[in-house]
């Protein structure tokens, strides 16, 4: 069984207001290569596969497009589960048609987890590969929560919540597996963070329960797993120095600031006598780069981009003394006629200048700061003590989070 495995495509998701469809397009394209040419049985995407969940026309174009070519590659069945990001119900609705073309959707936890059971059997009928396909868990679905409970309640319920459903998930695997008569390999699939984890600046996961603390221990996944395929963070990793048990990354640099760090997809070949995984490594479809520096180091940068020919997206982060009332106008002026498109400046001076005292100076823009920046600041300038502050953090972070997974087409 040759199994590829993927997660937090993000398809729609923006760049500082730039579109990213031909790059998405690129990604999907290329992933077809692969499949062909590795000669893969099974596609994982563990969740993600849209930015939103109310995905723009174009993105489900290209979602749709691509799983119409995967039989045709020569990949035989396709695992696809919620995200974070994802609406349940969006992605679920035209899971019955898919799984005419053997693709199977799990866009959220049902009542029944034998749901999230799939057993795969080769041409002959005889079962391959049995796939654990659970989803995103959210504490919603796992409906845990009681009101008044303290945050750590919460987080602990969750977690137990969590462990749950995979030692159900185990149970059951273990059942269909002796059923099965043969020791079919295990492959189970999850969203969600696991302790020892690490994320990175730009990298954009989104924190996915409120508190963040929420975060799974390797224990909690059953032992029959031959292989899991995990999808939320985005760079890619193992989980507790598990070569088996991995996180694949999303493959496309998140921000500029990201760019440089090794995308990949994993390649996992349970067939062999001894089992195998191996990164392949996703091409950077767009040149991006991070330039940081005072006036004139960002200038001697970008001429040097500019002489060789870069057609980079730039993100500016001007960290120099000198106040420049018109840097925006400089920075355009230097590559004005050539190919590198600056998409952002950041102008560190103005962001201290704003978290350090009281009152606005022209020139400065919210878009400077992020969330939780102007939150602080406006704790500050309303001397609240440090004792309340915790208690109002929370509350915020809570409020966001509720922004963040409302689902419109939910119910
Ligand atoms: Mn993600």
């Amino acid at each position: 069984m040759r199994i590829l495995h993927t997660s937090d495509w993000h398809l729609g998701r923006t760049l500082y207001g730039k579109k990213r469809y031909a790059e998405f397009e690129a990604f999907l394209d290329w992933l077809l290569g692969i499949l062909a040419e590795r000669k893969v049985d099974v596609l994982i995407v563990a969740g993600d596969i849209f930015d939103t969940t109310t995905p723009s026309n174009h993105a489900q174009q290209l979602y749709y497009r691509f799983l119409c070519r995967l039989n045709a590659t020569g990949c035989r069945h396709g695992v696809i589960v919620g995200g974070n990001h994802d609406s349940p119900s969006f992605l679920d609705a035209p899971a019955e048609l898919l799984s005419f073309l053997d693709i199977h959707v799990i866009g959220a936890v049902t009542e029944d987890p034998g749901d999230e059971l799939l057993m795969f059997r080769g041409p002959q009928g005889d079962p391959e590969l049995l796939v654990c396909a659970a989803p995103c868990l959210r504490d919603r679905d796992l409906r845990v929560f009681e009101a008044g409970e303290s945050l750590e309640e919460k987080e602990r319920r969750l977690i137990q919540g969590i462990r749950e459903h995979y030692r159900e998930l185990g149970v059951l695997a273990g059942a269909r597996r002796s059923e099965a008569g043969k020791n079919v390999p295990v492959v189970a699939t999850g969203h969600l963070f696991a302790a020892g984890g690490r994320t990175a600046e730009g990298d954009g996961v989104r924190d996915l329960y409120v508190g963040s603390l929420a975060h799974v221990g390797a224990d909690c996944f059953p032992d029959c797993i031959d292989y899991l395929a995990l999808g939320h963070l985005h760079a890619p990793q193992r989980v507790g120095g598990d070569d088996f048990r991995r996180y694949s990354g999303a493959p496309l640099a998140m921000s500029p600031g990201e760019a440089g760090r090794e995308k990949s997809v994993v390649f996992v070949d349970l067939s062999a006598a001894e089992k195998r995984v191996e990164l392949i490594p996703v091409p950077a479809f767009q040149a991006m780069e991070r330039i940081t520096g005072d006036m004139s180091a960002l200038e001697e940068r970008l001429r040097e981009r500019i002489f060789q020919g870069s057609a980079a997206w730039i993100e500016i982060v001007y960290d120099g003394s000198e106040l420049v009332p018109n840097l925006q106008e400089r920075l355009n002026a230097i590559v004005a006629g050539s190919e590198l498109e600056i998409l952002r400046i950041r102008n560190m001076r103005v962001v201290r200048t704003f978290l350090d005292s009281d009152s606005l100076t022209p020139g400065e823009s919210l878009d400077e700061l992020d969330v939780s920046d102007v939150f602080s600041r406006c704790l500050d300038a309303r001397s609240i003590p440090d004792t309340q502050r915790p208690e109002l953090l929370n509350t915020y972070r809570e409020l966001l989070a509720r922004m963040d997974s409302e689902d419109p087409r939910a119910e």
